[in-house]
């Protein structure tokens, strides 16, 4: 009796779990399980990928509204390039139609962000900046100090007659040049 008994549950146990059937319910657990921890792991990310969509969006918003079109932001200051070539005096007075001065530059990373906008248009002309010297000295024509320079190997030279400089467009280094040499104008004013 005992052993038909126990025999019947042997066989109940093994119509349970050798059931193809069976096997098969037990997977698709398992598989219900993966997709459903799958989705919210997906949302969760989702969620933060939006959060940061739309503080980009923040962002953008507030990088076009301290600085005009066309010009870029760094730091507290927003830059400009013209599309051409010009004199000295005609990159100041160009820059000056905006409020702005040819640039100054105090630093490695400033200098790096200019030489960028230089090279995205796509010409090989170096950009007029501020620098240039007075009374043997050179001054930035913003009256910020002279804190940083950058000079090309061997410049500046020709004294007598290049008493302005450019930012060369190749790798960003400085070049005292006379001031009729045409290349962009470089402008820079502080955010609004
Ligand atoms: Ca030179």
């Amino acid at each position: 009796m005992m052993n038909e008994f126990s025999t019947e549950i042997q066989k109940r146990f093994d119509f349970v779990y050798n059931d193809p059937e069976q096997i098969w319910k037990k997977r698709l657990i398992a598989l219900g399980i993966i997709v459903f921890v799958g989705i919210i792991l997906y949302k969760t990310f989702q969620t933060e990928s939006e959060v940061e969509a739309v503080a980009n969006k923040v962002d953008r918003r507030e990088f076009a509204s301290s600085c005009e079109q066309t010009w870029r932001r760094f730091g507290e200051y927003c830059y400009h390039i013209n599309n051409a070539w010009t004199r000295y005096d005609r990159a100041v007075a160009y820059c000056d139609k905006f409020d702005s001065e040819l640039a100054s530059i105090h630093g490695p990373d400033e200098n790096q962000f200019l030489l960028e906008l230089l090279r995205r248009k796509g010409t090989d002309g170096g950009g007029w900046i501020g620098f240039k010297l007075n009374e043997s000295k050179w001054i930035w024509a913003d009256k910020t100090p002279s804190d940083y320079t950058n000079w090309h190997k061997g410049e500046p030279n020709l004294l007598d007659t290049e008493h302005w400089a450019e930012m060369r467009a190749n790798d960003g280094t400085w070049n005292n040049k006379a001031d009729t040499y045409p290349v962009h104008a470089i402008c820079k004013k502080p955010v609004d």
